[in-house]
């Protein structure tokens, strides 16, 4: 798998990230450490012209940790492209994210970009959400919301609605941002219109992001186990 995601990481930066580039969405998971990687290998002369904004805590440790230098979102409003990973994405380029919890941010980098591209193993590339990621769609929630969110989940559809419970970490997974985390699986038959149950979790008070990205994916690429690349656009 790990050959799988680097395969990815690399085809989707020597695509996407031109020498040109200025600002640049780094965002969080086990595929972007490759995204990074590959970056870095454009070498000292272009990146240190180069900030890179990151999504979250991993993400910005992977920029410091690679020499490249760090950038806060307020000071860069328009990114030139933002690479991320996903836990699924469908046929039309739309992705469940959130399985780092980090959807919040990742969500503002991917909508500043102008491009936004996705790298992913093929455990990811999926025909319709739900079908691959079956944990369900992570929600970001205030926490003092979080019950309430969870019965109203619930009422939509959303049976096993859980309340997302940290493995190292007594209590529930706290966000970047200070918020815990739902994962609410929906039947299918809900999944097959993204956009219109993004829409209806995101106005559910308390809810502050939805890790569902209708219409933001430029580009996915997902390395495959026979060492090919699959590219959606
Ligand atoms: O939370 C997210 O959306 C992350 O990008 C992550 O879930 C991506 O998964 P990966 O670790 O397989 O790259």
């Amino acid at each position: 798998v790990e050959s799988a995601k680097r395969a990815a990481a690399y085809a989707a930066v020597d695509n996407h990230v031109k020498p040109n580039h200025v600002v640049i969405g780094i965002g969080s998971g086990s595929t972007v450490p490759y995204v990074v990687e590959r970056i870095a290998q454009q070498g000292a002369a272009v990146n240190e012209k180069r900030w890179f904004v990151p999504t979250g805590f991993q993400s910005k440790e992977l920029i410091i940790d690679a020499g490249l230098r760090v950038a806060d979102v307020d000071s860069f409003p328009s990114i030139d492209v933002t690479i991320d990973g996903a836990d699924e994405v469908d046929n039309a380029l739309n992705c469940i994210k959130g399985g780092g919890a980090c959807q919040l941010r990742e969500k503002v980098l991917a909508e500043a970009a102008n491009d936004f591209i996705v790298v992913a193993d093929y455990r990811k590339n999926g025909t319709q959400l739900g079908t691959k990621w079956t944990q369900g769609i992570p929600i970001e929630v205030a926490p003092f919301a979080f019950a309430k969110v969870l019965q109203n989940l619930k009422r939509m559809g959303s049976a096993d609605a859980k309340l997302r419970m940290g493995k190292a970490k007594a209590g529930p997974v706290v966000t970047d941002n200070g918020n815990f985390c739902i994962d609410a699986p929906f039947p299918l038959s809900y999944m097959k219109d993204p956009s219109e149950l993004l829409v209806k979790i995101k106005l559910l008070t308390g809810v502050v992001e939805v890790g569902l990205f209708c219409n933001m994916c430029k580009a996915a690429y997902f390395g495959n186990q026979d060492g090919t690349i699959t590219i959606k656009t």
